[in-house]
């Protein structure tokens, strides 16, 4: 069906949708979703989850007033229709793209994008910093965060929850109840969830008790202290999201998140009474894309696909780092049946689906619950289980104590498959996952590989499997070089702390590591074509412990080294490096750095933002000339 944008061309502001009728946010909504659904198959993005929230964003800007008053996105990759609303449409066909709209709420790009988000469950204590600035200051907006059934799963909402309840400031929080995080949600909370939406007499029943128990008459002192305890009995008997009201929340719904009059009407109650107040809204993901409401999971988070057929376009033949990682495990599983694998609500994203099917009794969801799950596998591993818990790089870095105090400090023998280490492309600066090996260094006891291939990927986790500390295996996001042995499972058993050099020369050392070590292959090939440079290339396989042995060798024939990483410089391989040397009191050394510069980094393709950092065989190509020439190094476009 092909839809004019008439309405939503005109949207400039919120203020735009306040004057319209009930039939024009109707129409207003299907717009909206032909948009999205145009623009996501374009350029790939969170597809499910905006289809889901469209009723729900137009009634919040009819009701509320944004900026003044502040509407916050929890993971925000649901705020799509947001940015329509707030004076985007123009530029949203840059969605994702360099330079373009971003996936998520950026301050930088619009006064309506009230806080950055991305990593999940941090609306509701940004809620409760905002109403609390706005009481100090004497302000009368209102605050609001909207959060999914998924993010409430994890830790920091019930934190938020807790101290909202405390304080009893004025705020709001719609929980937007799909039943589903990336996958199907998970945990005591969500089935409690599931009762209070499956059970429609809750609703009617609640207003009816209120009624009947304002109108128990206080005869006497000790009737009326009866007369309370049976109010609370009866309340916890049947007044639906007790639990919420017993937090200190005013409970309302559970509403038709689709129905935009009904959620109008809501909105201005709960805008109308004071204190913290809970709206249940119970929305479809997926909502109006028939691929989508079927599959829910695979269009959470897509690439450009044929908005016809629904198929992605994506061509690539190779088996991602990711299902390399989950194949291998599924082998390793079936000879050791004290493997267990975790994850923390991204099963499919981590390539664990497979083990979970294969092993339902050695496959563990906590949820959006990283924390969670690195100490209970703490825990399973004093037990004498081997976990594998697999998270990507940018959520690890929620449960650092954790790596550290329960897992690192009892020297267990958890292994950490961090996948999506490095940049990952068009979900951005929350998301690229360039500082683990920063703060994963510095930790004893760990031992830190980064594999250089899909092969070599499995012989690490082989080789994590069989030693007793705790191991860290990065990879990044998407498909490698197309090497697997996923057939023939050949793979090694690697010495610790064992390199290996790759090319022989005795001009310069490039210093590789994971994602970096092909692109030195190719760069000391330019090298040696173009300028008759001989450039030894070393593939160090472990960032912790440093082969030692190896980088003293090489020293012997060249003092002139790069290092080469996906990671940002501060703290990491190069950084190791330059450490060892030090120690070493190898004073000599003339060494450059290439890696992440100290900045964030916005989104774009990842090949366009390795090149922009200087991540690619041209950029070590230059840098060895730089150095060999002893001229500075400054990469201005770098500072991105
Ligand atoms: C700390 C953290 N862990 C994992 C993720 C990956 N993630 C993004 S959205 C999502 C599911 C969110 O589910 P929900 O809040 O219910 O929103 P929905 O997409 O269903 O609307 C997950 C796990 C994240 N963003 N942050």
């Amino acid at each position: 069906m092909s839809i004019e944008y008439n309405l939503i061309k005109c949207v400039n502001s919120p203020e735009d949708i306040k004057r319209l009728s009930y039939t024009e946010l109707e129409i207003l909504s299907q717009e909206i979703r032909q948009y999205i659904i145009d623009t996501v198959s374009a350029n790939g993005g969170h597809l499910a989850s905006n289809l889901g929230v469209v009723e729900l964003t137009i009634a919040l800007h009819k009701v509320f007033s944004s900026p003044e008053d502040k509407i916050i996105w929890d993971v925000g990759h649901q705020s799509y229709v947001h940015k329509l609303i707030t004076g985007r449409f123009k530029q949203f066909r840059t969605l994702r793209k360099y330079d373009g709209i971003s996936g998520f709420p950026k301050r930088t790009e619009s006064v309506h994008d009230v806080f950055n988000t991305g990593h999940s469950s941090t609306s509701i204590s940004a809620a409760v910093g905002f109403a609390q600035a706005r009481d100090l200051k004497g302000e009368k907006n209102e605050v609001i965060a909207v959060i999914g059934d998924g993010a409430l799963t994890g830790g920091m909402s019930f934190e938020a929850l807790n101290y909202a309840g405390h304080i009893k400031s004025n705020l709001i929080v719609i929980l937007n109840d799909n039943e589903m995080s990336i996958s199907h949600n998970i945990g005591a909370l969500s089935s409690y969830l599931t009762r209070l939406r499956i059970d429609p007499t809750y609703s009617k029943l609640k207003t009816d008790i209120e009624t009947i128990l304002k109108n128990i008459p206080a005869i006497g002192k000790k009737l009326a202290k009866t007369a309370e305890r049976a109010k609370d009995g009866l309340k916890y008997l049947l007044v639906p999201g007790i639990l919420f009201e017993e937090l200190g929340f005013k409970y309302f719904g559970p509403i038709d998140g689709h129905n935009i009059s009904q959620m109008i009407s809501t909105l201005e109650m709960a805008k109308k009474s004071s204190g913290p107040k809970l709206i249940h809204v119970i929305t479809k993901k997926g909502k109006g894309y028939p691929y989508a409401e079927r599959n829910p999971d695979y269009y959470h988070g897509v690439g450009p696909f044929n908005k016809k057929t629904g198929r992605s376009l994506n061509k690539t033949k190779f088996l991602s780092y990711s299902e390399v990682f989950g194949e291998t495990l599924c082998a390793l599983g079936a000879e050791n049946e004290k493997i267990i694998a975790v994850t923390a609500a991204m099963s499919d994203g981590t390539g664990l689906k497979k083990f979970s099917q294969k092993f339902p009794d050695r496959f563990f969801d906590v949820g959006i619950a990283e924390q969670n799950a690195v100490t209970m596998a703490a825990a399973m591993a004093a037990e004498g289980f081997i976990p594998v818990v697999a998270i990507y790089s940018t959520f690890l870095q929620r449960a650092y104590d954790q790596i550290l105090h329960d897992v690192c400090l009892q020297d267990l023998h958890v292994i950490f498959a961090i996948d999506r280490a490095g940049i990952v492309g068009e979900d951005g600066e929350t998301h690229h996952g360039v500082f683990d090996m920063s703060y994963l260094r510095h930790i004893p006891n760990i031992v830190l590989m980064a594999p250089k291939d899909e092969n070599e990927l499995s012989s690490a986790l082989k080789t994590a499997i069989n030693i007793s500390n705790p191991v860290a295996i990065r990879y990044p996001r998407g498909t490698g070089i197309g090497i697997n042995d996923i057939n023939k499972k050949e793979w090694v058993q690697i010495e610790i702390g064992k390199g290996e050099i790759l090319r022989k020369g005795e001009d310069v050392n490039i210093l590789s590591i994971g994602s970096t070590v092909y692109p030195s292959l190719v760069a000391s090939d330019i090298l040696k074509m173009n300028y008759g440079i001989n450039a030894c290339v070393a593939n160090l396989r472990f960032l912790k412990p440093l082969d030692s042995k190896l980088l003293k060798e090489i020293y012997k024939n060249s003092n002139y080294f790069v290092t080469v990483e996906e990671n940002a410089l501060q703290g990491g391989f190069g950084s190791a490096v330059l450490e060892f040397f030090e120690q070493e009191k190898l004073y000599d050394i003339k060494l450059v750095r290439l890696g992440i510069p100290d900045a964030f980094i916005k989104h774009g393709p990842r090949e366009q933002l390795l090149k922009i950092v200087g991540i690619t065989p041209e950029k070590i190509v230059e840098s060895v000339l730089r150095l060999l020439r002893g001229e500075s190094f400054e990469f201005k476009e770098a500072k991105a």
